[in-house]
């Protein structure tokens, strides 16, 4: 929780191991994430690799035992930086971004926006070293089916996702609550000014003032783009899967 009774702000904080520190360096320094960051609401930490290796020109990956294609990140690089911030940092979860974890989704989102404490591992090349992953990582994330170079991008995208849902980000709260897949629903059509534009209308019941109509035309909406775009969403359990 974030705002205690005593209107205490408690900032959650993302931590973040990368060998590309420099990707991570833009994408929240802007819009929403900015203005959490502004509040005192999230602070992310981008922590480079290669400053906690014992090895000669900054080395954090090696070739694979037994052989094979590609690079694997060393166990010892990533566990000394791991227990390095473990020092200082009592963590809600250990993260670790990879294409065979589990597909992140809007459930996800909630559930990590209410801790306090996260750390994100991205991985690069063939992976990691197996045996960080059985003794430190707690949850295994992928953004989606399909492969990226590295775990830079998705974990930009679990902190935009996660960070917005911090209580007290967004201006009007309820907003996060009409997003897209929040209640396994697509968001509906939205319009704004001016009315008339090259002769394409504004539907006439959002220009009523009605705003029980609005709502069930909204929630229609919302139905038939789900039905159309993503009916495999209407037939999915609802509830989280942890
Ligand atoms: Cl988390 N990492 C990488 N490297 N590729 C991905 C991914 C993560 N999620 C989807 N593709």
């Amino acid at each position: 929780m974030f705002l205690l009774k005593a209107d205490l702000i408690i900032t959650m904080k993302i931590d973040i191991i990368s060998v590309v520190p420099d990707l991570l360096q833009s994408p929240f320094g802007h819009s929403i994430l900015k203005r959490a960051k502004d509040k005192g609401l999230l602070e992310v930490n981008v922590i480079n690799l290669r400053e906690y290796t014992t090895y000669s020109r900054a080395q954090v990956d090696d070739y694979p035992f037994g052989g094979g294609a590609g690079m694997v990140m060393m166990v010892e690089p990533l566990v000394n930086a791991i227990e390095s911030l473990q020092k200082t940092t009592s963590y809600d979860e250990v993260i670790f971004l990879t294409p065979d974890g589990e597909t992140f989704n809007q459930q996800i989102a909630n559930h990590f926006s209410l801790k306090e404490n996260l750390l994100l591992i991205c991985g690069h090349y063939k992976g990691i070293d197996q045996r960080v992953r059985d003794h430190f990582i707690t949850k295994e994330i992928s953004i989606g089916d399909y492969v990226l170079s590295g775990g830079e991008l998705a974990a930009a995208v679990l902190v935009d996702s996660i960070g917005r849902l911090i209580p007290g980000v967004l201006n009007d709260e309820t907003s996060a609550l009409t997003d897209s897949f929040q209640d396994n629903l697509l968001a509906p059509p939205v319009y704004t000014r001016p009315e008339i534009f090259r002769g394409w209308k504004v539907p006439e019941i959002l220009m009523g003032g009605n705003h029980a109509k609005i709502d069930q035309w909204r929630m229609e909406q919302s139905l038939q783009r789900t039905k159309e775009r993503r009916p495999d969403l209407l037939q999915d359990d609802p509830l989280p899967s942890s």
